[in-house]
């Protein structure tokens, strides 16, 4: 076998990989990498992917990180028609652009939002608030944009794999997102229609929803980047 996923079990970015890899039918070996334990800041993992992140492709030896990278690794090799990831030029852009826009706006500023106070000694701010209401509107603008089905194209694309884990992380904490109505649409569209793909998503959501209630115990963590709590 030669593909194998290392992966974290609520990871949004981990999450949207393995949603791929379930709708291209691919077989692989799932690696989990336990973050609490920060099995991926070892030097070990350093040398699969420098970036210490999570998560990273293995092909028969070949490493990938970045799972926008990964996902377009993924179709671009093993993938038997184009319905995923578009070969037509425009049709194309239209998901590199979703992707690009989930990395640098929309999970980012969900991720500032939720995630980061979750999991380290951060509060959910105004500011982030702020950003994260602005990341919403240019995604439901996306939508209405395009006027399709999905965030880039009529059918599910490797776009939507990313954006929905992104907005998994909003109902993980009941955040209301009704002001926007087009994403409210696509989301449920999602769920309906791909129900396998959901049911991986709705796992890692689980876990989310019951560390915002029980902020998971971190403070014998050392983290290079975020400020750790430490709990009485
Ligand atoms: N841009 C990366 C981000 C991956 C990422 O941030 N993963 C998180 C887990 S969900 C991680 O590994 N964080 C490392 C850390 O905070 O120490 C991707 O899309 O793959």
């Amino acid at each position: 076998m030669p593909l194998t996923l290392y992966a974290v079990s609520d990871g949004p970015p981990s999450l949207a990989v393995r949603q791929a890899l379930k709708a291209l039918g691919l077989e692989y070996k799932h690696v989990n990498v336990d973050f609490g334990l920060g099995e991926h800041m070892t030097d070990e993992f350093a040398e699969k992917n420098p970036q210490k992140e999570i998560p990273v492709l293995d092909d028969d030896g070949f490493y990938l990180g970045e799972s926008n990278a990964i996902l377009q690794y993924l179709c671009d090799k093993y993938a038997k028609d184009d319905k995923l990831y578009p070969k037509e030029a425009k049709a194309r852009a239209i998901v590199n652009h979703r992707l690009c826009f989930n990395l640098s706006t929309y999970y980012r500023y969900i991720s500032e939002y939720v995630m980061a106070p979750i999991f380290f000694d951060y509060q959910r701010t105004p500011l982030a608030l702020k950003k994260t209401h602005i990341a919403l509107n240019n995604f439901n603008t996306y939508l209405k944009r395009l006027g399709k089905k999905y965030a880039a194209s009529d059918n599910v694309t490797i776009a939507d794999f990313q954006l929905v884990t992104a907005t998994m992380c909003l109902e993980a904490i009941n955040f209301d997102f009704n002001a926007y109505p087009l994403i409210v649409r696509w989301y449920s569209t999602f769920k309906k229609e791909y129900p396998d793909l959901w049911k991986i998503v709705e796992g890692g959501m689980k876990e989310i929803s019951a560390f915002e209630k029980n902020p998971p115990d971190l403070s014998h963590m050392e983290h290079p980047i975020h400020p750790v709590r430490k709990n009485k």
